[in-house]
């Protein structure tokens, strides 16, 4: 009887015992289960802290690539982005999903903020031991270069300037830089555009290059170095959209059959174009030798315009409809007398040449001041020597 009751008692103990082993276990689990859920959470606060930085990253390079200035403040205003000027050139030097086109346009605006960055983007090319070549392609690969002459200008000088701080002693000034990096950008136009019959050769180069070094020579090693990269090897320039001045100094030159409309005669002839030199010279024939009309470009503009001919585009003078175009024209008998157009009304043959025309007239048009600003520092580095 008694074992029989001891045995009841420890039976006892024992689920007792069990019962609060089980409220322990359980316990356990439930603080376990909520460090876990803790740590979830946390991880979780912290990766979606992250993907909504990433979102927001990704959103300021797509309004960036909208409009650059937004895009910037975008990401300075969500701390995402320093506003100092070394910040944004990282930015803008990494690149990472950033439009080039819009890049170039961010550090071509004339604001002081702006040049700053435009200064600090170019402080972060390394152009130590490379030839003025090496250097062009690096630079003209990071951005595209905008369509405005001034603006090209301050990239130029800008690129200019950390070349000769990189390099001393290789050019006399940063004029002379300035210059030879167009003569090179120039020159590759010339003999890799397959519309350029003409491609000159070393001599000539050289030639053009004479007196460039503040009224002295370059050697002529350097030269030959230069020329024979970009013989080799074109320049590598960020996708073209066909509408600002590098199209220019890339793809200049343009030769192919157009319909014409005659000045007071309406009368639509077949001739020969080539655009040149910022001028439209047509012909009658192929080998001709003297064009049978000239229309010097400066001063004029270019639209679209809807005619019973296809792929249609007129040259005119903005704001002006009424004065005659300044331009000059062989008469039948062989006299070469003014033109009487107000306007030229053009016919392509397929709506591809005409749009190519359009951007190839365009900056033809849009690139004099730049040449003015050019021949005007070529004047003063040749003059170096005589002052
Ligand atoms: C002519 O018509 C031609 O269209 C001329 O073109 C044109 O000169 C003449 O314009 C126009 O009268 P016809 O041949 O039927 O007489 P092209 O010189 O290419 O032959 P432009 O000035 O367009 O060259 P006007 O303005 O001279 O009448």
């Amino acid at each position: 009887m008694e074992d029989f009751t001891l045995e009841k008692q420890e039976l006892e103990d024992i689920r007792r015992r069990k019962q609060e082993l089980m409220e322990d276990i359980q316990r356990l689990k439930d603080e376990i289960a909520e460090v876990t859920s803790e740590i979830e959470n946390l991880g979780s606060t912290e990766e979606r802290k992250n993907m909504q930085r990433n979102k927001q990253v990704a959103m300021g390079r797509k309004k960036f690539n909208m409009d650059p200035k937004k895009g910037i403040q975008f990401l300075i205003e969500n701390d995402l982005l320093k506003n100092t000027s070394d910040d944004i050139a990282q930015f803008l030097y990494k690149g990472e999903g950033l439009n080039k086109t819009a890049i170039g346009d961010y550090l071509g605006e004339r604001d002081d903020f702006n040049i700053e960055v435009l200064h600090a983007f170019v402080e972060l090319h390394e152009f130590t031991d490379l030839n003025l070549v090496q250097a062009l392609r690096q630079f003209l690969w990071s951005f595209r270069l905008p369509g405005e002459a001034q603006k090209i200008d301050r990239m130029m000088e800008a690129f200019a300037q950390r070349y000769c701080r990189c390099n001393p002693g290789v050019f006399q000034s940063t004029d002379t830089c300035y210059i030879l990096s167009f003569a090179i950008i120039m020159l590759n136009t010339s003999l890799h555009n397959p519309n350029v019959k003409d491609k000159p050769s070393v001599e000539r180069f050289i030639s053009m290059n004479r007196g460039i070094n503040d009224g002295g020579d370059l050697p002529e090693d350097l030269l030959r170095n230069l020329y024979d990269s970009i013989k080799n090897e074109p320049f590598k320039i960020p996708e073209d959209d066909g509408n600002d001045l590098t199209h220019t100094f890339f793809n200049p030159d343009r030769e192919g059959w157009l319909l014409k409309l005659g000045g007071r005669v309406k009368t639509w002839k077949r001739r020969w174009f080539i655009l040149t030199d910022n001028c439209l010279y047509y012909f009658e024939y192929t080998t001709d030798k003297e064009p049978r009309g000239i229309i010097p470009l400066e001063n004029l503009s270019i639209k679209e315009v809807e005619d019973k001919k296809p792929n249609c585009f007129e040259l005119f003078i903005p704001d002006n409809k009424d004065q005659v175009i300044k331009a000059c024209k062989t008469e039948a008998d062989g006299r070469v007398v003014e033109g009487k157009h107000n306007f030229y009304r053009i016919s392509a043959p397929t709506a591809e040449e005409k749009e190519e025309w359009m951007n190839s007239i365009k900056a033809a048009i849009s690139r004099d001041p730049f040449y003015d600003m050019l021949a005007a520092r070529k004047k003063k580095v040749s003059s170096m020597k005589r002052h």
